[in-house]
């Protein structure tokens, strides 16, 4: 069979169930997905020499990862044209951009030390996401950056997230898509503390004071990111969880962003998405893998990844959800990492978009459980790949099963002549 007539059968299949696939995926190509810069260099960025803090590790040692803006950009290239679909560049502050002799601090940045970026994305039609780099960095004090007891210390990263609000109404401006700037820090303690409330009420002032900087609230769209512990931050987070949607809820026109990597290893992240949705406009997703911990493994196209693209789709959420990539893992091929990913969550959305909501909807309503279950059994093994493919085809973007030999020969070729 051609691989039309084994769309045009899978079609079918799906039509029995009241599905129409062409709708399906004409829907998702108008959805964006972020893209983050970060899988590319193991969240190095351009603007120190010193290590991954902040709770926050990559693991791995896979040759290749990129050292420089054109690396990266090179690299990231060679992924984007293997993604179906419609992407948008998130980027980190630190992934600024300095002329030769010229560098700031994180507090003096600028929209220029990012004008590179924003041609990369305009000329590839995408919209920019932006994060304030609040790890990473030697005026992180004693762990603490918003949240820190030291007044200097705050004052500077306040500095920077102000900076980072001015960069994300330009980002916003220059692309004509509104840009999605997400607050999180890595503040909080190792040990048992003696105050949890402190550093929470500075943080909480430190956010308001950064939002005090003047924007255009249809252009930027700031989110804060909960996290319940990182690495040699275990014990207590400043931004827990509700530490952030009070904040958010409290706080209008900011989101709150939910990483699935952040929760205990049993919360789902696909249940908070229709809590949320039941009283925040928007909300933010990381969408990433932990395994056992935050360990932002590869997105891949499993139960919890399908689970919550399908709340996003029938909570009719696909234009209230930010949806951004966070992972980064440097043991394996990077440009193969930001593919799969991407690819993943792409299946997950699509297949989302081949469900009979209203008809399960129904079912659930009037307590039939028992065809509930049937149904719902019975779609996970209608011939998904049918329709992916077709998707793939549409978006003119190779194939699974042949991607990867043009990562491989990318890797042959240039990543691993690297030094
Ligand atoms: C860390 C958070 C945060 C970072 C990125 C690099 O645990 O998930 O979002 O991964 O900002
Ligand atoms: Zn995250």
């Amino acid at each position: 069979m051609t691989q039309k007539e084994r769309y045009e059968s899978a079609k079918e299949r799906y039509g029995l169930f009241g599905v129409d696939t062409e709708r399906a995926i004409a829907r998702l190509k108008e959805i964006p997905v972020s893209l983050h810069c970060w899988q590319g260099d193991d969240v190095t960025g351009f603007d120190h020499e010193g290590p991954l803090t902040g709770g926050i590790q990559t693991t791995g040692n896979y040759p290749g990862k990129a050292k420089t803006p054109k690396e990266l950009m090179e690299d990231m290239d060679r992924a984007l044209k293997l993604m179906p679909g419609k992407k948008k560049l998130n980027l980190h502050a630190s992934y600024a951009i300095f002329e030769e002799g010229e560098r700031v601090d994180r507090n003096k940045l600028l929209p220029k030390h990012f004008a590179k970026w924003v041609s990369f994305a305009k000329e590839r039609q995408m919209g920019i996401d932006f994060n304030p780099t609040f790890f990473s960095h030697d005026k992180i004090k004693d762990g603490q950056t918003l949240s820190s007891p030291d007044e200097e210390t705050r004052k500077f990263w306040i500095e920077h997230g102000k900076a980072c609000i001015r960069i994300s109404e330009y980002f916003a401006r220059e692309t004509g898509i509104p840009c999605v700037m997400n607050i999180w820090t890595g503040d909080g303690y190792k040990d048992i503390p003696a105050d949890r409330m402190g550093p929470r009420m500075r943080y909480k002032d430190a956010i308001e004071q950064i939002l005090s900087e003047p924007f255009d609230k249809n252009l930027v769209k700031p989110c804060v990111e909960s996290k319940v512990f990182g690495i040699g931050v275990e014990s207590y987070t400043a931004g827990s969880a509700e530490f952030t949607l009070s904040f958010a809820a409290t706080h209008e026109g900011c989101l709150p962003l939910m990483d699935n990597g952040h929760y205990h290893p049993t919360e789902m992240v696909s249940d908070k998405i229709p809590a949320l949705l039941c009283f925040y406009p928007e909300i933010a997703l990381h969408i990433t893998r932990p395994v056992r911990w935050d360990s932002d493994h590869v997105v891949l196209f499993d139960d919890e990844t399908r689970e919550m693209a399908k709340e996003i789709v029938r909570c009719n959420g696909l234009e209230r959800v930010y949806m951004a990539l966070d992972y980064f893992d440097a043991g394996i091929n990077r440009v193969a990492a930001w593919t799969v990913g991407f690819r993943s969550w792409q299946k997950a959305l699509l297949s989302a978009l081949c469900m009979p909501h209203e008809k399960l909807r129904r079912l659930q309503d009037e307590n039939r459980m028992t065809e509930l279950m049937i149904m719902q059994e019975e779609l996970k093994i209608c011939p998904f790949g049918d329709i992916w493919e077709e998707y793939c085809r549409q978006c003119g973007v190779a194939f699974d099963g042949e991607w990867f030999l043009e990562v491989k020969k990318y890797e042959e070729e240039v990543l691993l002549k690297r030094k």
